[in-house]
Protein backbone atom coordinates (compact mmCIF):
# COMPACT_ATOMS: atom_id res chain seq x y z
CA UNK A 1 0.00 0.00 0.00
CA UNK A 2 1.59 3.18 -0.88
CA UNK A 3 1.29 6.11 1.62
CA UNK A 4 1.58 9.70 1.24
CA UNK A 5 1.69 12.78 3.77
CA UNK A 6 0.25 16.26 3.20
CA UNK A 7 2.24 17.84 6.02
CA UNK A 8 1.49 21.56 6.75
CA UNK A 9 0.75 24.39 9.35
CA UNK A 10 -2.99 24.90 7.57
CA UNK A 11 -3.88 27.94 9.81
CA UNK A 12 -6.56 28.03 8.50
CA UNK A 13 -7.21 25.27 6.11
CA UNK A 14 -7.52 27.05 2.53
CA UNK A 15 -8.84 25.42 -0.58
CA UNK A 16 -5.44 25.72 -2.14
CA UNK A 17 -4.56 23.47 0.75
CA UNK A 18 -7.50 21.16 -0.20
CA UNK A 19 -7.14 20.89 -3.75
CA UNK A 20 -3.54 19.13 -3.13
CA UNK A 21 -4.88 16.72 -0.34
CA UNK A 22 -7.78 15.95 -2.91
CA UNK A 23 -5.05 15.40 -5.59
CA UNK A 24 -2.69 13.35 -3.04
CA UNK A 25 -5.28 11.00 -2.57
CA UNK A 26 -5.89 10.32 -6.19
CA UNK A 27 -2.09 9.51 -6.18
CA UNK A 28 -1.37 7.09 -3.13
CA UNK A 29 -3.49 4.26 -1.38
CA UNK A 30 -3.61 6.77 1.70
CA UNK A 31 -2.84 10.22 2.72
CA UNK A 32 -2.22 11.13 6.03
CA UNK A 33 -2.32 15.36 6.52
CA UNK A 34 -0.01 16.21 8.94
CA UNK A 35 -0.50 19.48 11.04
CA UNK A 36 2.21 20.50 12.40
CA UNK A 37 4.18 24.14 13.27
CA UNK A 38 6.42 26.37 11.44
CA UNK A 39 8.44 27.98 13.92
CA UNK A 40 8.76 30.98 11.50
CA UNK A 41 4.89 31.63 11.52
CA UNK A 42 2.54 33.14 14.42
CA UNK A 43 -0.63 30.95 14.61
CA UNK A 44 -4.33 32.18 14.91
CA UNK A 45 -5.28 28.81 15.77
CA UNK A 46 -4.18 26.25 17.87
CA UNK A 47 -3.03 22.22 17.31
CA UNK A 48 -6.23 20.83 18.18
CA UNK A 49 -8.70 23.45 16.29
CA UNK A 50 -6.57 23.11 13.11
CA UNK A 51 -7.18 19.35 12.95
CA UNK A 52 -11.02 19.46 14.02
CA UNK A 53 -11.17 21.41 11.09
CA UNK A 54 -8.86 19.28 8.27
CA UNK A 55 -11.07 16.48 9.90
CA UNK A 56 -13.99 18.38 9.06
CA UNK A 57 -12.73 19.70 5.61
CA UNK A 58 -11.46 15.99 4.40
CA UNK A 59 -14.84 13.93 5.59
CA UNK A 60 -15.43 13.00 2.06
CA UNK A 61 -11.86 11.48 0.83
CA UNK A 62 -12.02 8.04 2.14
CA UNK A 63 -8.43 7.29 2.01
CA UNK A 64 -7.06 10.33 4.20
CA UNK A 65 -6.72 10.89 7.40
CA UNK A 66 -5.75 14.16 9.93
CA UNK A 67 -3.07 13.45 12.83
CA UNK A 68 -1.17 16.22 14.65
CA UNK A 69 2.78 15.93 15.07
CA UNK A 70 5.56 17.70 16.70
CA UNK A 71 9.33 17.44 15.74
CA UNK A 72 10.37 16.59 12.52
CA UNK A 73 8.36 15.13 9.44
CA UNK A 74 10.83 12.64 8.79
CA UNK A 75 10.33 11.00 11.92
CA UNK A 76 6.67 11.50 11.12
CA UNK A 77 7.39 9.40 8.06
CA UNK A 78 8.88 6.90 9.70
CA UNK A 79 6.84 6.70 12.50
CA UNK A 80 3.44 5.85 10.17
CA UNK A 81 5.53 4.02 7.22
CA UNK A 82 5.17 6.41 4.69
CA UNK A 83 6.78 6.67 1.84
CA UNK A 84 6.26 10.28 0.26
CA UNK A 85 6.20 14.01 1.27
CA UNK A 86 3.43 15.55 -0.77
CA UNK A 87 3.88 19.83 -0.72
CA UNK A 88 2.19 21.93 -3.11
CA UNK A 89 3.65 24.30 -5.40
CA UNK A 90 2.41 27.88 -6.41
CA UNK A 91 5.46 30.01 -7.28
CA UNK A 92 9.22 29.76 -8.09
CA UNK A 93 9.73 31.07 -4.43
CA UNK A 94 7.36 27.86 -3.40
CA UNK A 95 10.09 25.49 -4.68
CA UNK A 96 13.34 27.91 -3.26
CA UNK A 97 11.59 27.09 -0.21
CA UNK A 98 10.46 23.75 -0.47
CA UNK A 99 13.36 22.47 -2.39
CA UNK A 100 16.20 22.73 0.46
CA UNK A 101 13.39 20.88 2.86
CA UNK A 102 12.81 18.05 0.32
CA UNK A 103 17.09 17.09 0.17
CA UNK A 104 17.32 17.45 3.71
CA UNK A 105 14.35 14.98 4.33
CA UNK A 106 15.55 12.79 1.97
CA UNK A 107 19.00 12.81 3.30
CA UNK A 108 17.90 12.60 6.75
CA UNK A 109 15.39 8.99 6.15
CA UNK A 110 15.44 8.66 2.62
CA UNK A 111 11.96 9.90 2.35
CA UNK A 112 10.73 11.75 -0.81
CA UNK A 113 8.83 14.59 -2.07
CA UNK A 114 6.49 14.83 -4.73
CA UNK A 115 5.58 18.15 -5.96
CA UNK A 116 2.02 18.83 -6.92
CA UNK A 117 1.42 22.92 -8.83
CA UNK A 118 -1.22 24.42 -7.42
CA UNK A 119 -4.63 24.40 -9.31
CA UNK A 120 -5.26 27.93 -11.93
CA UNK A 121 -7.35 30.36 -9.63
CA UNK A 122 -5.23 28.79 -6.56
CA UNK A 123 -2.04 30.11 -7.02
CA UNK A 124 -1.99 33.21 -5.29
CA UNK A 125 -4.33 32.06 -2.10
CA UNK A 126 -2.31 31.28 1.29
CA UNK A 127 -3.45 31.07 4.87
CA UNK A 128 -1.06 34.51 5.37
CA UNK A 129 -3.05 35.94 2.79
CA UNK A 130 -6.11 35.39 3.63
CA UNK A 131 -5.73 35.96 7.96
CA UNK A 132 -4.60 39.20 6.53
CA UNK A 133 -7.48 40.26 4.25
CA UNK A 134 -10.02 39.34 7.06
CA UNK A 135 -8.59 40.89 9.55
CA UNK A 136 -8.81 44.18 8.12
CA UNK A 137 -12.59 43.02 6.81
CA UNK A 138 -12.12 42.05 3.30
CA UNK A 139 -14.58 39.06 2.46
CA UNK A 140 -12.58 36.35 2.00
CA UNK A 141 -15.81 33.35 1.30
CA UNK A 142 -14.23 32.44 -1.99
CA UNK A 143 -11.08 30.93 -0.33
CA UNK A 144 -11.70 28.69 2.23
CA UNK A 145 -14.62 26.48 3.70
CA UNK A 146 -17.76 28.08 5.15
CA UNK A 147 -17.21 26.93 8.65
CA UNK A 148 -13.67 27.98 8.37
CA UNK A 149 -14.89 31.57 7.33
CA UNK A 150 -16.61 31.46 10.59
CA UNK A 151 -14.07 30.36 13.07
CA UNK A 152 -11.58 32.85 11.13
CA UNK A 153 -14.35 35.17 11.85
CA UNK A 154 -14.76 34.84 15.46
CA UNK A 155 -11.39 34.31 16.36
CA UNK A 156 -10.62 37.52 14.51
CA UNK A 157 -13.54 39.13 16.51
CA UNK A 158 -12.07 37.94 19.92
CA UNK A 159 -8.52 39.38 18.87
CA UNK A 160 -10.06 42.27 18.54
N1 LIG B 1 -1.94 25.96 -3.73
C1 LIG B 1 -1.10 24.89 -3.67
N2 LIG B 1 -0.40 24.53 -2.57
C2 LIG B 1 -0.56 25.28 -1.49
C3 LIG B 1 -1.43 26.41 -1.45
C4 LIG B 1 -2.13 26.74 -2.64
N3 LIG B 1 -2.92 27.80 -2.71
N4 LIG B 1 -1.34 26.95 -0.21
C5 LIG B 1 -0.47 26.22 0.48
N5 LIG B 1 0.00 25.21 -0.27
C6 LIG B 1 0.96 24.18 0.09
C7 LIG B 1 2.29 24.73 0.53
O1 LIG B 1 3.14 24.98 -0.55
C8 LIG B 1 2.79 23.59 1.39
O2 LIG B 1 3.31 22.56 0.59
C9 LIG B 1 1.49 23.04 2.01
O3 LIG B 1 0.44 23.50 1.20
C10 LIG B 1 1.29 23.51 3.45
O4 LIG B 1 1.32 24.93 3.49
P1 LIG B 1 1.25 25.69 4.89
O5 LIG B 1 1.59 27.12 4.62
O6 LIG B 1 -0.02 25.39 5.60
O7 LIG B 1 2.36 24.97 5.75
P2 LIG B 1 3.87 25.36 6.06
O8 LIG B 1 4.64 25.58 4.81
O9 LIG B 1 3.89 26.44 7.09
O10 LIG B 1 4.31 23.98 6.76
C11 LIG B 1 5.60 23.77 7.07
C12 LIG B 1 5.79 22.45 7.81
C13 LIG B 1 4.98 22.38 9.10
C14 LIG B 1 5.39 21.30 6.90
C15 LIG B 1 7.33 22.46 8.07
O11 LIG B 1 7.69 23.59 8.85
C16 LIG B 1 7.76 21.20 8.77
O12 LIG B 1 7.97 20.19 8.12
N6 LIG B 1 7.88 21.28 10.09
C17 LIG B 1 8.27 20.16 10.90
C18 LIG B 1 9.72 20.33 11.37
C19 LIG B 1 10.68 19.79 10.34
O13 LIG B 1 10.65 18.63 9.95
N7 LIG B 1 11.59 20.68 9.90
C20 LIG B 1 12.66 20.33 8.99
C21 LIG B 1 12.22 20.44 7.54
S1 LIG B 1 13.56 20.03 6.48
Amino acid sequence: MSRAVCPGSFDPVTHGHLDIIGRAALLFDEVVVAIGVNPSKSRLFGPEERVDMLTRAVRDLPNVRVEGFTGLVTDFCVEHDVQAIVKGLRSSSDFDYELPMAHMNSALTGVQTVFVPTATGQSFVSSSLVKEVASFGGDVAQFVPDFVLEALTQRLAERG
